[in-house]
Order: C-alpha cells, then structure tokens, then sequence
C-alpha cells in the first residue's frame, strides 16, 4: 500500500467531495499520510519577519488557545505570532470539516506549532529526536486513547522542502515492541497527575504508547533495517496525519506550522484500526 494519497484541494474552506472525504477517510485510518500538494498557506506582508527571527533558537514555538505562544522568547513578536497560530487552526478546523465532515463535531483542539527551526543537525536527546521514526505520544498530555490528528504546512520561503520518512504499519510496531514493554504502574500514574507532571491521569494505553514511541527511537538497528521510504513536502503543501499510528520522521526542513486535533476513537469510521484497539488486542486486556 502506498504510504501517500494527494488530493488536490486548493482553498482551506472548499467542502471535498464525497469521494475525496471517502478516500481521505479511509486513508488516515489506514495509517496512510493524506497529501494536499496544492493547498498552502500564505502569511501576511508583516508576518514573514518571523520567518527571519529563529538564529539561536533550537525548538519548536507551542500554542494554545486559552494559554497563547510559549517559548518565542525576545526573538518573536508574541501578539503576531499568536495571531498566526490562531489563523492556521481557524484554517485546520475548516479544512477537517470540509474533508472529513464525520470528524468535525468530535474533533478537540490540541496545541498547534510554529517550527521555524532546520531540523537537520539540531542537538536534541534521543527521546526528543524526532529524525528517528517514531510513533507520538506525548509525556505531559495523556490522549486517554484518543487519536492524534495532526495538519502540517510547509511554509518555508526559499523552496526547502520538509523531507519525512514513513515507516512500518502500526500494527508491525506493535508487535515488535510490545513484548519488551514495562507494564504499567498505576501508582506512579496517579503520582504524576498529583505532581501536575502529567495533566491529566496517564492510562495503560498512555504508557504503552510512550513505551513503543521510546523504544522505537532507542532501537538503532531497527531504525536502519525497518521499512521505510523518504518523502519531501514541498512549500505550499500541506498534509494531515493520525501521527499515533504512523511511523514518521522528519529528516530535514524549516519553517513549517502545524496544529493538533484530538479524536475520540468511538468517532472513526472503524474504530477497531485504532492504535487503542489494536494494542487492546495484542495484550488482551482493556487500556483504558
Ligand atoms: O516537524 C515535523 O515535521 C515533524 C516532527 C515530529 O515527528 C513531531 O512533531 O511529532
Ligand atoms: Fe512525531
């Protein structure tokens, strides 16, 4: 199966039809990366001063809605950079419920990024290097099951492509590093939430997805033996990923925004291709 599917939607707001929203739909839950090569995203005049503004930074620029942008530092104008993030969510948003109409009333708003830093030669520790394959799971925000959906444009404004390799099926990954896996301490989850270290409790199926995300980082001969294929995202593209359950990897490329939507698994189509149900089956036992 061919990791990629395009569609060739060009406004943020045009409704797809109903065989572009079948064919999108069953590309994500198949673990397939939807492409939209000719949908992108275009700054104002007074926003490409922040693509000039990252020397010296070396991470990714979160924001959310009720808390606004962290981590710019003096090197950014916050209110400008706020403005930016809450437009390309506006636009994420139009564009799920136009593509995915299903989706749109489940769909929960999670932290969007602005990534105006070169990935390729940036020092990071392992479990943050984000150049091996991995699945996402995420320490401090415990998804309780619920699906990572994830909109990236590259914005870059020189041409620099966002090069990615997708990996095996999540199932495959599953299998391999389930048996090595700690099991779950309840104790300790209930400790984080109490230590605010997590925000909310973290789940056996948190646990077990941070498990394969760490374990598949650390294994360096499975990063160099697994299938995988390169892809290069052009600037002005953009594409939608349940980033839970496809192996990914960003090689190299600057500049890109993305925004993350969270989904409740009783939401999708076939609710038995979540990474939640398959886990619950490999182990046989409820992770929730
Ligand atoms: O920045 C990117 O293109 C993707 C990096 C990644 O794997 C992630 O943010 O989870
Ligand atoms: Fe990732």
């Amino acid at each position: 199966m061919s990791k990629l599917i395009d569609i060739p939607l060009s406004q943020w707001n045009a409704s797809g039809s109903a065989a572009q929203q079948a064919v999108a739909l069953q590309a994500l839950e198949d673990g397939q990366v939807v492409l939209l090569p000719r949908l992108g995203f275009s700054l104002q005049q007074e926003e490409h001063a922040l693509l000039n503004g990252a020397a010296g930074s070396a991470k990714n620029i979160s924001w959310e809605p009720a808390r606004g942008v962290r981590g710019h530092g003096t090197a950014y104008d916050g209110a400008l950079l706020a403005a930016l993030m809450q437009r390309y969510a506006r636009h994420t948003a139009h564009l799920l419920a136009g593509l995915l109409p299903g989706y749109a009333p489940h769909l929960q708003q999670g932290k969007g990024s602005f990534r105006p830093v070169e990935i390729a030669g940036r020092v990071t520790s392992w479990r943050k290097d984000d150049t091996r394959l991995h699945v996402d799971s995420f320490p401090s925000s415990p998804t309780q099951g619920r699906r990572i959906l994830r909109v990236f444009t590259n914005i870059h404004p020189r041409g620099a492509p966002r090069v990615w390799k997708l990996g095996a099926p999540f199932d495959q990954v599953a299998q391999r590093f389930l048996p090595a896996a700690k099991r779950p301490r309840p104790v300790l989850a209930a400790l984080l939430q109490w230590l605010h270290v997590t925000k909310s409790r973290r789940t056996p199926y948190d646990h077990y997805m941070l498990q394969l995300h760490d374990a598949m980082k650390a294994d360096l001969g499975y990063q160099a033996q697994v299938e995988q294929h390169t892809h290069a995202f052009a600037p002005g593209q953009t594409w939608i990923v349940f980033s839970d359950a496809v192996s990914h990897a960003a090689l190299r490329g600057q500049h890109a925004l993305e925004q993350t939507w969270l989904l409740p698994v009783r939401a999708m189509a076939a609710p038995g291709k979540s990474p939640l149900a398959i886990l619950e089956r490999q182990l046989k036992r409820p992770l929730t």
